[in-house]
């Protein structure tokens, strides 16, 4: 590649040295940690050519400008500010993306990862290991006070579960923390998916599927309690690392959004029936008017639901909303036609009720799915 460039770029200033190590750092509403950050990496890297990329979902708290002020004070420090998006896999992607230096880590803002481990990991790196993982289950490391015993339960069970698709490669796979080969990164990047929280994971699962044997090391160390700031971490959270944690499970075939998008899909069935009950028996109302607004209250369910949980990172808002919303109706309707012609095929063949309910079912589920993602989350 080099040779196509002009003969002024193909040396190096005088002055320059490139970064070794990118440092990536997601962040939504961590203005009062990323500073503090700084200072302790620049300690903890002392000597060593580093940068950090800071990824901001435009925060409201006023993030992205306390990095531009680093920025402005600092060589090293980068800002990525993504508008209209959210999601801490995709801003991870983008940040490892966004780097020259051979060697990537991702830690998170909130300083609860120990920047001090960095440098170990980084050895281990340079001596020839794929992925150093920041651990907090190996050796020494602990869970510390950094989680409350609630948090802590489960994340066990997300651990163990993380287990099952990883192969127990890792002691600590739902760890943020963790430091990579930025070309074995950008091999696997189109392979991984962009939503949710967990990329560790997905790194390490893609990575097997795709026959790359990793060679892995990992780092222990003690969790600390948040910093300032609130936790991102929510029940969607916990249903969107279900929806990867499924997806890999079916070895990919089916994306974690197609599995959200299900569950969704269920929910809006028993939300449908419950309304239906209520108004045929509660209200008296007639079973056509009845099953009528069933039928909206329901795919309003499923909109909101699929904007908050199965698109959260691309979430609609102000007059996209509307529309979309608009659009979803549209869509869903020329579904339940899809549903109706496919069932009623099925059943003039093989005059089965059940089979021919659920080929229409499907049909319909994969036609909402796919049109949707096209069109009003695109
Ligand atoms: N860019 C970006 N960063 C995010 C997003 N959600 C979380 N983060 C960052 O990801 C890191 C981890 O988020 P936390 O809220 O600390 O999640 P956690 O550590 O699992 O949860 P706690 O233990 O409760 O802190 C932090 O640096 C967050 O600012 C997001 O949607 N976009
Ligand atoms: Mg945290």
């Amino acid at each position: 590649m080099n040779e196509t460039l002009p003969s002024a770029h193909a040396t190096r200033e005088a002055s320059y040295v490139p970064a070794q190590l990118a440092v990536i750092v997601p962040t939504f509403n961590e203005v009062d940690n990323v500073a503090v950050l700084y200072d302790k990496l620049s300690v903890a890297l002392a000597g060593r050519a580093w940068e950090m990329i800071v990824v901001d979902d435009n925060s409201p708290d006023g993030t992205a400008e306390r990095v531009n002020l680093l920025s402005r004070a600092h060589s090293n420090v980068r800002g990525i500010r993504r508008i209209g998006r959210r999601g801490l896999s995709s801003a991870c992607i983008e940040g490892m993306a966004a780097t020259a230096a051979p060697y990537v880590a991702v830690i998170d803002a909130d300083l609860q990862h120990d920047e001090a481990i960095l440098p170990r990991m980084l050895e281990l790196a340079i001596a020839g290991n794929d992925l150093v993982v920041g651990s907090r289950f190996a050796g020494e490391g602990s869970a510390g006070d950094g989680l409350s015993s609630a948090r802590l339960k489960g994340s066990e069970v997300a651990t163990r579960l993380a287990g099952m698709v990883a192969g127990n490669r890792v002691s600590d796979p739902m760890s943020g923390f963790f430091l990579v080969r930025r070309e074995l990164f950008l091999e696997l990047a189109p392979k991984l998916a962009h939503e949710g929280f967990k990329i560790l994971l997905d790194i390490v699962v893609t990575a097997e599927k795709s026959g790359t044997h990793l060679s892995i090391a990992e780092v222990p160390y003690t969790f600390r309690p948040r910093h300032a700031g609130e936790s991102k971490m929510s029940p969607l959270v916990v249903v969107q690392y279900l929806g990867l944690w499924g997806s890999k499970l079916t070895g990919g075939v089916l994306p974690p959004t197609f599995l959200l998008f299900g569950l969704v899909g269920g929910l809006g069935v028993a939300v449908h029936l419950v309304v239906l009950q209520a108004l045929t028996a509660g209200l008296g109302v007639g079973f056509v008017v009845a099953q009528i607004v069933a039928t909206l209250v329901a795919m309003t369910s499923n909109f909101f639901l699929n904007n908050s949980l199965t698109y959260s990172d691309r979430k609609l808002r102000g007059a996209k909303l509307w529309t979309g919303l608009l659009g979803f109706y549209a869509i869903c309707s020329l579904g339940g036609l899809a549903n109706v012609s496919i069932a009623t095929l099925v059943f003039q063949w093989n005059h089965m009720t059940l089979v021919a309910g659920l080929a229409g079912a499907v049909m319909s589920s994969v036609f909402n799915y796919a049109v949707t993602r096209a069109f009003t989350w695109k």
